[in-house]
């Protein structure tokens, strides 16, 4: 922040900023106090441009956004880290050397039943737990140590609801029972700001979606972790235990349903291909390589899988993924390969 990268501009003129999220840890809330976004690309593909006042921005993810400054004074651009451990600062400005007035910090966020994946739960049943950890456990996003938990409140899974191989023993928190779909909310640290906020529900894809079938099938995919070992996973197993890879079909169409049972947001990208974010917008589904599923959420997408070969498949927090949040995703038949 102390060299204050600054970019220029002359009154009037629209500029487009790039926004990409290269950190290791760290998930964004950006704005630019006094102008107004218009966000047109998601992941380098084109939206309908959808004006805001400010985005978060996950691991791995961009969004470019179109400003029009018209006075002639300097605008801070502020990236604040979720966890508020500290805040990225740059310029715009029509003269090297000005600087406009950073805002303090915000206050941590803390963790809703919401976040929880507790929305409509039986509070009663949650005594167990340490309320005070929760504020914490969100300041773990950005790879501190794992907030204190009371282990005995962890097993409340139902066992109608996880996968039948999916691995669940001592530390292992399935803390967030009820996972639900919250695309349409604001993200983490967002919720009480008194401007407007771009939501997943916002994005919506400028060209009609090519691949309009219907999923032939549908997975499930957990994130899971533990707290005690540091170990992170998909569905209870981290990389090195998994023997199997995810298998699809070339240009099979599946519906996938990523559910995070732990209580810290994860960033999961794909490689080689972009995925259509189910999120009401039928038909103009935006195409993602990395979706942020806050805690205690369920995040769903539609794929085509259309690149034959082995691709990674990851959370891209990096200390998430070398504990093991990682697997391969293979299509086939190969290019040439007999079916
Ligand atoms: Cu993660």
């Amino acid at each position: 922040p102390q060299e204050n990268w600054t970019g220029l501009f002359r009154p009037g003129e629209r500029v487009r900023l790039r926004v990409i999220n290269a950190s290791a840890m760290s998930i964004f809330n950006v704005r630019i106090p006094g102008l107004a976004m218009t966000v047109v690309q998601a992941d380098g593909e084109h939206v309908r441009p959808v004006e805001t006042d400010e985005f978060q921005i996950s691991v791995a993810e961009t969004y470019d956004v179109i400003v029009r400054p018209t006075e002639d004074r300097a605008y801070t651009i502020v990236s604040e880290a979720i966890d508020r451990s500290g805040m990225g600062r740059a310029t715009l400005a029509p003269r090297l050397g000005m600087t406009a007035e950073a805002p303090p910090l915000r206050k941590v966020p803390n963790l809703t039943m919401a976040d929880m994946g507790m929305g409509g739960m039986d509070h009663g049943a949650m005594a167990g737990m340490d309320h005070s950890a929760h504020g914490a456990a969100a300041g773990a996003a950005a790879g501190a140590a794992a907030a204190p938990m009371d282990h005995g409140a962890m097993s409340m899974r139902d066992p109608n609801n996880a996968p039948a191989d999916m691995t669940v023993g001592v530390g292992v928190d399935a803390i967030a029972p009820a996972p639900a779909n919250r695309l349409g909310e604001r993200p983490q640290g967002l919720q009480d700001v008194d401007h407007r906020v771009l939501v997943y529900t916002d994005l919506r894809s400028l060209e009609p979606n090519k691949d309009t079938r219907p999923p032939s099938r549908s997975m499930e995919i957990h994130l899971t972790g533990n707290m005690e070992r540091f170990m992170w996973g998909f569905d209870g197993r981290k990389f090195s235990e998994l023997v199997e890879p995810i298998r699809f079909e070339l240009n099979e169409r599946v519906r996938v349903t990523l559910v995070n049972d732990t209580m810290m947001a994860h960033p999961i990208h794909l490689h080689g291909h972009f995925f259509q974010l189910v999120n009401g917008q039928d038909g103009h589904q935006p195409l993602k390589h990395t979706v942020n599923v806050a805690p205690g959420s369920k995040v769903t997408f539609d794929l085509t899988a259309d690149a034959p070969g082995d691709w990674a498949f990851h959370c891209h927090l990096l200390m998430h993924m070398h504990a093991g949040m990682f697997n391969v995703v293979t299509v086939r038949p190969l290019e040439g390969a007999a079916r």
